[in-house]
């Protein structure tokens, strides 16, 4: 299987709740390379635009929110099949409904504040990945 690369983002919860360091270990054991990784706080309009596809969503203001409310760290991370495998890694989008050893599991408080963020498609990760990084920021 080809090596394939995903766009991460660990959220303002698991920032604030300092898991940064974990949520890298379990990347880097999980078998991702690192290609790029920021910490930022986002802008409502970036927010707005990252999750442009949820703008006609009961629950898109209070993400927008949530997401802007403190910084976040942007990850463009590369392994074989790394879509579904980060989403694996990941677990299920609500806390309630994912898997044991997860990190929604371990750090997500609830199905808004959920943690960790995945690419759910090679066409979602081909816009999202340059959303935050530049060609050359990924060499
Ligand atoms: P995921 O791909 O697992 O991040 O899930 P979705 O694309 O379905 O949702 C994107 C984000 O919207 C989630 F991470 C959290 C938020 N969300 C809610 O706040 N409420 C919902 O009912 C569904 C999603």
């Amino acid at each position: 299987m080809a090596l394939e690369r995903t766009f991460a983002i660990i959220k303002p919860d698991a920032v604030k709740n300092g898991h940064i360091g974990e949520i890298l270990t379990i990347i880097e054991q999980s078998g991702f390379r690192i290609l790029g990784l920021k910490k930022r706080t986002l802008g409502k309009a970036e927010a707005e635009a990252f999750y442009a596809v949820h703008k006609d969503r009961p629950f898109f203001s209070g993400l927008v929110t949530f997401m802007t409310e403190g910084p976040v760290v942007v990850l463009a991370l590369e392994r074989e099949d790394a879509i579904a495998k980060w989403r694996e890694v990941m677990g299920a989008t609500n806390p309630a409904n994912a898997a044991e050893g997860t990190i929604r599991k371990r750090f997500a408080e609830n199905i808004e504040r959920n943690s960790a963020h995945g690419s759910d498609a090679p066409e979602t990760a081909a816009v999202e990945i340059p959303f935050f990084f530049s060609g050359v920021e990924l060499l």
